[in-house]
Formats: structure tokens, C-alpha cells, sequence
């Protein structure tokens, strides 16, 4: 298959004026008919023909200005010959069929359990009628639907419905992967709301009869949402209805399609009785995220993919922005730089690096990566950082009134900033156009009156790229005397070389406290004791840095035991017991302080420190590490766990939350050392999911749980979003000698439907995320990985691709297993008809 290059852009030869399409639906052969007013773009000067992509479609019926023409398709569109073309504008009229039902992609229209619905983005349109199916051409849409179902959905606004039809206008020009259709039998959560400027809109979430009582925290996250990008970012909803709809077959988390998000079920139903912490979490921020896209992604879209990032690293950081002031900044950050090390830091590393702007791919949908959404918010960060909040906000308002309505790239992005502040960001775009993660040596000197930190950058080799420059690196630095009071507040410091030292006035030597809040996503290599590492941990004035203290005094102790069979000593233990049980601190962040480091990045540290990791080795030591901790902590853990009980009814906040977080993280350590009585006390006392899975996470843990498995599923059966955490769970936390096999088992469940996305991630993608599982020695959980994947990706090839990441890291392993891993990535790549989106995975992986 051919890359596709972001050196050929060039504007699409002609401009679609309107579009209107005519859906009837029937499961096996629904009719589309779409009419499309175009015209010849004056940005591509000169007669060209009309190319219009087109996939898996049976032409019906084409016509140009009224009067019938032939013309074949081939593989991926049609081509009407420009010598047919008059010189104005010009209507082409196109009837197609399609199979909704036979649509196993889940990309183009398709049925979920009797429903009907789509996925457009990245190049799903195609699939539904023959268009020019590219970011940058937008258009106003008017939509029929005819079909026997009693809701029919499409973007916009409703123009008028009668049985078994509706009509609806969306007079904002969109492209095609923003477009979308649901029809099914559902019923709407409804709630109204009144924009800043006085504009009333309908909300309505539609969900399947039953789950209408699932969904009052979605719509409570959506209406703070709309309220919070009115107040930050000045931004309002611009359409009468915003329609959200839960899907349960769906490759992604949740899309934006244009007044009507549709979004993976697990991301919008929740009741305490089945859904987390984690979960109500994630959904008020996915809630946030799609709706944040109305004006990031939608207003303003992307001219071609390759600028993926402008729509999703900037959502993302809103996001998170809006995480944070609804929870607690600090702990949000510790979590997103948590997820940034295990995936983006882990991507960038290995076979699969690739800028945050690409400049080519085979398969777009290889490319929403976490460096594309999560390093994109980092780079985001940095820019307000340098910038400053004023400098942001200015910055951000010339890009919605310079850009509203257009489809633009990171160069419009970066000149809005250069014009709102005046600051030049030549270097900064390498953040753009460079991947890996930039490694930065920290030196220190004191001389009496004197403080000096010299910074030293690295910017390592990736594919395709040998040799980087020097990066502008924003370091937050705080420095404290040896009292633990803070001499020098938070001061960003931009490094701009290769080598760059600061000085400071001190007349006795500080403690500094560098890259606070993690501000900028690169790899600090410092020499530090772990008294100062304790000192940290115990008197930084930055939450971020203070717990990061703690994670790296954790780090190097599972180092060590890893590689010189170290014990854990007190320096450790008593660090860490200080912070569990000190009162003036947050309880959720005492549990990410509590939390131990994963055994992925444990293997990635080691390997960055030049040993190979043996995956059994780091199972065997974190768990001893843990046993260690919970002997230390033992005594006082029920007096804790008692304290943190919260009375009264259920609530999704983030206090309680953040107090439920912390009880079970010390439930996690006493089921350690106390035979599992606690746990399974507390399993069926349990009247909340969040409860009752930690509750049996630690039981499965304590290699426990047997009993408490079996209840769960009797309880559970029926509900497919609980149940998916039943299967995961057995998986993720299995033996690693028996994972393999507790899969294999799941496997022949009834309830294994591997051709359901979530249940898939929640089989193999489980047993991927089970580190000495999946690396155990004998290949076998390679070996069913791949199975699995060879499996899925004629079928469902976009979900089959991102899944085979789990194979990225092999470089990190020992000959044998780097050997097992290559035999599997090859007899992947030989086999016949192997998609495209898997054949480019498996190629880059291969290197
Ligand atoms: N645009 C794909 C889903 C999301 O990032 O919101
Ligand atoms: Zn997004």
C-alpha cells in the first residue's frame, strides 16, 4: 500500500456548495442518494477531473445536471472525466446500496444490536456514499432518513419528522467525517439548557430502553462542560439540540460528530451500582472532550490529517484543563503524566515513534496515538507555559475569530501565537515535527554564594529521523533550603541548547525541586540520594513534584531489587508511611503516592538504564515490595481503612471518590497480610462498583478471589459494560504462569464476543496489559496475542491494528523473546490479505 505524504498536499480541485443525502434503511441494502452541488475551486486553478472516494458501494445510479451518465467505479471512488464537466458549478446525483449489517469495521454506517449508526472520522464517509472525503472540504448537509424505527438522528438541527422519517439541516459547513445517522428504538435522558447569549438547546443522551436510568452523570458532565467553555475559553453551543447516543459496538472511545456524539456505551452509563470512580471520571472528561470539539475540531477543523493533532492535542489539554478545576489539578496531573510515561513515553521509544505531526501514513487510522492526543497536549502545555496565561488567552481567541470555519494546520496554530505574543516559535515547532522523547542531564554546583544548574539535552534517534536540534524546553523550578522552606517560588527556565547552565544567588546550598508539574514531557537524569528524594517527598512545595519524589524513590528501590536482590528499607518505608497516614494531605493523592510503580515502566526503566528486563523478575520483586509495605503499614492499615468509611449515600466527587481511592488502596496492602478476611468483609459489604471491584482486585491480587469471581458473574451476567470488567480483571491480574490460560478459558465463555470491541480489549487486550504475563518466557501469550489479532483484523481491522501495539516494546527483551516476537510480527506479515491498517503496525514494529 502507498504512504500517503504531507509534502503532496494540494487543495481538492473543487468546492462542494451543499450537500443532501436520502437514507432508506434496511439492514442488508440501505439506499442512499446524495446530491452534491459543486463547483471548481479557485485555489486549484485550471480543469480538473472530479474525483470522488468511494468504497464498498453499488452505483446505482449517476447523474450529472439531471441527465444520466456512465461512468465505473473503481477499487476507491469515481472518476467523472473533466471533458464532462462544464465550467461553472455543476450537481452530481449519485444513488448507491450499502450493508449496514454486513459492516464488520464498524466504519461507514453500521448496525449495533439492532441499531443503526456511524463512524466517519478518520475516512469512514466513503464508505456510505461516493464524496470527497477530506478534511478540508466542508459543506452545509441536509439529511432525510426513512427507516422503521422510531428515532431517526442526524447532525443539526430536526427540520421536520413524521413516522418512519425525519429531516434534519446542519447549517454549518462540516466535512464528511463529522458527519453521522443513528436510527434505533431508544429512549432520551433529557435535560434543557440556555446558553450565555440566551440561546435555548435541547439535550437528549438516547440510550437503549433500561439504561435511561444510567445516565444523569453524563448529562450533569455535559451541562458543566458547555457551562465551562463559556467561562474559559468565551466559546457557545451553536445549534438548537445537541443529541448524544450510547452505542455498544464502537472501535473508539466516543466521536464528535457534529451535534450528534455518538459514544462507545461504556462511556456514558453509569450508576454507583456499576460503574467506578474511574469510570464516572473518565466519563465527565470523554463527555467534556467531545463537546470541547464543537469549536476545536468542528468550528475549526483540520485542512488534512497529518494535522490530526491540531483538533486532538488541543482538546485534549482542554480537557484535562476542565478535569482539573472540576477535581484537583494536582492529582489530574499525577494521572496524565502517568498515562503520558506508560503510553506515549513507551511509543516514543520504541518502533512506533512518529512526530505529534506526522508527515506521512499508510493508514490514518494508525495514527491516534497517544503522542498525537497526549504529547499533543504537552506541547500545548509548554506553549502556555512560555506564553503565559495572558499570552494564551489572547492567543486563543485570534485562532477561533482568525480560523472559525476553516480547516487549518499547526503553521496557522503556531502563527496565531507568534502574533498574539510576538514570540517567535521557529524551535518550538520541532515539538511538532520531531519525535522522541527529549532526555535531559541535570548537573548541579554550589560554591558558597553560588547555586549552578547546568541542563544538558539529548534528543535520541527515531525511525526516520537520525539526528534532532536542540528543543525549547521549558523547565519549572522551585528550590528549598535545607529547612524545607521554599527560597526561590516556581520560575519556568527555558532551555534552548544543547547545554545550558543557570545560576542563582544562595548563600547555602538548596534542594531543587526541577521540571515541577512536569512541564514539558521529556526524561530527567539526575543523580539524587534518597535522603533528598525523602526530603522531597516530605517538603515539596509542588504536589506534582512532591509525589513524583516518592514514585522515583520507589523506582530505584524495585531497581535494585530487581537487578542486586535488595531488600526495601526504611528510607522507603517510613518515606511512605508518612505520607500515607498524614491527615493535612489530599486521600487521593495519598493513594497515587501509595500506588506502586508498573512493572511496563519498570521494564522500560531498567532498559533505559542498559539491563535487560526480565519480565518474571519484576513480578516476583514488586510483589515482594508491596508485602514489604504492607508489613510496615499493617498495624495502622484497619484504623485507616475504618476512618475512610464514607456514611451516607454514594457520590461520584472527587472527595469521596479521592477517600474511596485511598481505603482501597490500603485494603489492596492489608489483603496482603491478613489471609483476604478484610477484603472479602468488605466484597460483600460492597454497595458500589468502586468498592466491589477493589474489593476483588485485591483479593485476585492476594491470588484470591475464586468465590468472589463466581458471585460477581451471577450478579452481573446480564450487563455487558460490568461484565466486561469481570473478564479483564481475571486476565489482568492473573498469575503470570497462568494467564495464558485463564485467556484461553475466557476465550470459550459464551460471553466471549470477540467481534464486540470492548469485550475483545477486555480479553486480549487484558492479557496484553498483563506484563509477565504476555512477555512469559515460553511465548505463549505472544503466540495467542497474535492468534487473536489474525483473527479480528478481517473483520475488524481498525480495532485488530491499534490492539497489535502490544508488540511495540520487544526491543527492550532478551534475544529469546525479542526472537519469539519477530517469529510472531512475521507470520503476521505473511499472512494472505492482511489489511492495511495491521500490514503497516506489523511493518513498523518489524523496523
Ligand atoms: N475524533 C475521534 C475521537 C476523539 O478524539 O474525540
Ligand atoms: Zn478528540
Amino acid at each position: 500500500p502507498r504512504a500517503i505524504h504531507l509534502s503532496d498536499y494540494l487543495p481538492y480541485t473543487h468546492l462542494v456548495e451543499e450537500v443532501a443525502l436520502v437514507f432508506r434503511l434496511a439492514p442488508k441494502a440501505t439506499r442512499v442518494a446524495a446530491t452534491l452541488r459543486l463547483a471548481p475551486n479557485p485555489a486549484r486553478p485550471g480543469r480538473h477531473d472530479l474525483r470522488l472516494d468511494g468504497e464498498n458501494l453499488r452505483l446505482l445510479s449517476l447523474r450529472l445536471n439531471g441527465a444520466a451518465l456512465e461512468c465505473a467505479p473503481d477499487d476507491t471512488g469515481l472518476t467523472i472525466p473533466a471533458a464532462h464537466l462544464p465550467d461553472g458549478p455543476f450537481t452530481v446525483e449519485t444513488e448507491v446500496e450499502i450493508d449496514p449489517e454486513g459492516n464488520t469495521a464498524l466504519e461507514g454506517l453500521y448496525m449495533s444490536r439492532g441499531m443503526y449508526c456511524t463512524q466517519c472520522e478518520a475516512e469512514g464517509f466513503r464508505k456510505i456514499t461516493f464524496y470527497p472525503d477530506r478534511p478540508d472540504v466542508m459543506a452545509p448537509f441536509r439529511v432525510r432518513v426513512e427507516g422503521d424505527l422510531p428515532v431517526l438522528l442526524s447532525n443539526g438541527n430536526p427540520t421536520g419528522q413524521g413516522t418512519g422519517w425525519a429531516e434534519w439541516v446542519d447549517p454549518w459547513p462540516k466535512p464528511a467525517y463529522l458527519f453521522a445517522l443513528v436510527a434505533g428504538d431508544l429512549v432520551a435522558h433529557s435535560a434543557p439548557f440556555r446558553t450565555a447569549s440566551g440561546r435555548e438547546v435541547a439535550l437528549n443522551i438516547w440510550v437503549r430502553k433500561g439504561d435511561e436510568d444510567r445516565c444523569a452523570y453524563a448529562m450533569d458532565s455535559l451541562i458543566r462542560s458547555m457551562r465551562w467553555d463559556e467561562e474559559v475559553y468565551g466559546r457557545e453551543y451553536d445549534l438548537d439540540v445537541f443529541n448524544i447516543v450510547a452505542v455498544d459496538d464502537f472501535n473508539m472511545g466516543a466521536m464528535e460528530n457534529k451535534g450528534l456524539n455518538i459514544f462507545n456505551s461504556k462511556f456514558v452509563l453509569a450508576s454507583p451500582e456499576t460503574a467506578t470512580d474511574d469510570d464516572f471520571a473518565r466519563i465527565e472528561a470523554i463527555i467534556a472532550h467531545e463537546y470541547f470539539h464543537n469549536w476545536t475540531g468542528n468550528r475549526i477543523t483540520c485542512r488534512d490529517w497529518f494535522q490530526l493533532c491540531l483538533k486532538e492535542g488541543l482538546t485534549v489539554f482542554r480537557d484535562q484543563q476542565f478535569s482539573g478545576d472540576m477535581r484537583s489539578h494536582a492529582v489530574k496531573r499525577i494521572e496524565d503524566v502517568l498515562l503520558l510515561r506508560a503510553r506515549q513515553f513507551r511509543e516514543d521509544g520504541g518502533p512506533l515513534a512518529h512526530p505529534v505531526r506526522p508527515d506521512s501514513y499508510v493508514e490514518i487510522n494508525n495514527f491516534y496515538t497517544a503522542t498525537i492526543y497526549e504529547k499533543g497536549a504537552e506541547v500545548i502545555g509548554m506553549l502556555k507555559r512560555l506564553v503565559g496565561d495572558e499570552g494564551y488567552a489572547k492567543a486563543l481567541d485570534l485562532y477561533f475569530t482568525r480560523h472559525d470555519g476553516q480547516a487549518a494546520t499547526i503553521e496557522d496554530w503556531l502563527t496565531v501565537f507568534q502574533d498574539a505574543t510576538g514570540r517567535d516559535l521557529t524551535q518550538f515547532k520541532r515539538w511538532y515535527t520531531e519525535a522522541g522523547t527529549p532526555r535531559v542531564k541535570v548537573w548541579e554546583e554550589w560554591d558558597g554564594a553560588t547555586y549552578t544548574l547546568t541542563f544538558e539535552q539529548e534528543n535520541p534517534p527515531t525511525p526516520g529521523q537520525p539526528e534532532k536540534g536542540a528543543k525549547v524546553i521549558p523547565i519549572a523550578l522551585g528550590l528549598l533550603n535545607p529547612n524545607g522552606d521554599e527560597v526561590l517560588p516556581t520560575t519556568v527556565l527555558e532551555l534552548t541548547e544543547g547545554r545550558q547552565s543557570f545560576r542563582f544567588p544562595a548563600a547555602t546550598r538548596p534542594v531543587p525541586s526541577i521540571l515541577r508539574g512536569f512541564s514539558a514531557p521529556v526524561v530527567l537524569e539526575r543523580e539524587v540520594s534518597p535522603e533528598e528524594r525523602a526530603f522531597l517527598l516530605a517538603h515539596d512545595t509542588d504536589p506534582f513534584n512532591k509525589w513524583e519524589a516518592g514514585r522515583a524513590l520507589a523506582k530505584d528501590l524495585l531497581a535494585r531489587m530487581v537487578t542486586d536482590g535488595a531488600a526495601p528499607g526504611p528510607d522507603w518505608l517510613d518515606a511512605i508511611a508518612r505520607v500515607t497516614f498524614d491527615e493535612t494531605l489530599d486521600p487521593a493523592f495519598r493513594a497515587l503516592a501509595l500506588r506502586l510503580p508498573g512493572e511496563d515502566d519498570m521494564a522500560a526503566t531498567l532498559h533505559a538504564g542498559g539491563v535487560t528486563p526480565d519480565p518474571a523478575r519484576i513480578w516476583t520483586e514488586r510483589r515482594r515490595m508491596a508485602e514489604a509495605l504492607a508489613k510496615r503499614l499493617g498495624p495502622q492499615l484497619p484504623g485507616l481503612i475504618e476512618a475512610l468509611a464514607e456514611p451516607g449515600p454514594f457520590t461520584p466527587d472527587a472527595r469521596a471518590a479521592g477517600r474511596r481511592s485511598l481505603r482501597i488502596a490500603a485494603l489492596n496492602l492489608l489483603t496482603r497480610i491478613d489471609g483476604g478476611r478484610a477484603a472479602q468483609a468488605a466484597y460483600r459489604a460492597a454497595n458500589n462498583m468502586t468498592e466491589e471491584v477493589g474489593a476483588l482486585v485485591a483479593l485476585l491480587e492476594a491470588g484470591a478471589g475464586q468465590e468472589e469471581l463466581v458471585a460477581f458473574e451471577a450478579r452481573w451476567a446480564k450487563d455487558r459494560n460490568v461484565m466486561d470488567k469481570w473478564f479483564a480483571l481475571q486476565i489482568a491480574l492473573a498469575h503470570p504462569d497462568r494467564a495464558v490460560g485463564v485467556t484461553e478459558a475466557l476465550t470459550r465463555h459464551p460471553d466471549f464476543d470477540w467481534k464486540n470491541p470492548n469485550r475483545f480489549r477486555s480479553v486480549i487486550g487484558a492479557l496484553s496489559g498483563n506484563h509477565a504475563g504476555f512477555h512469559h518466557a515460553s511465548g505463549a501469550g505472544y503466540r495467542l496475542v497474535a492468534d487473536w489479532l489474525l483473527k479480528l483484523d478481517p473483520l475488524n481491522p481498525q480495532t485488530a491494528a491499534r490492539m497489535s501495539t502490544a508488540f511495540d516494546t520487544w526491543p527492550r527483551y532478551d534475544a529469546d523473546r525479542q526472537g519469539m516476537v519477530q517469529a510472531e510480527l512475521a507470520r503476521m506479515a505473511a499472512t494472505p490479505g492482511l489489511s492495511r491498517d495491521l500490514g503497516e503496525m506489523v511493518g513498523r514494529m518489524r523496523g
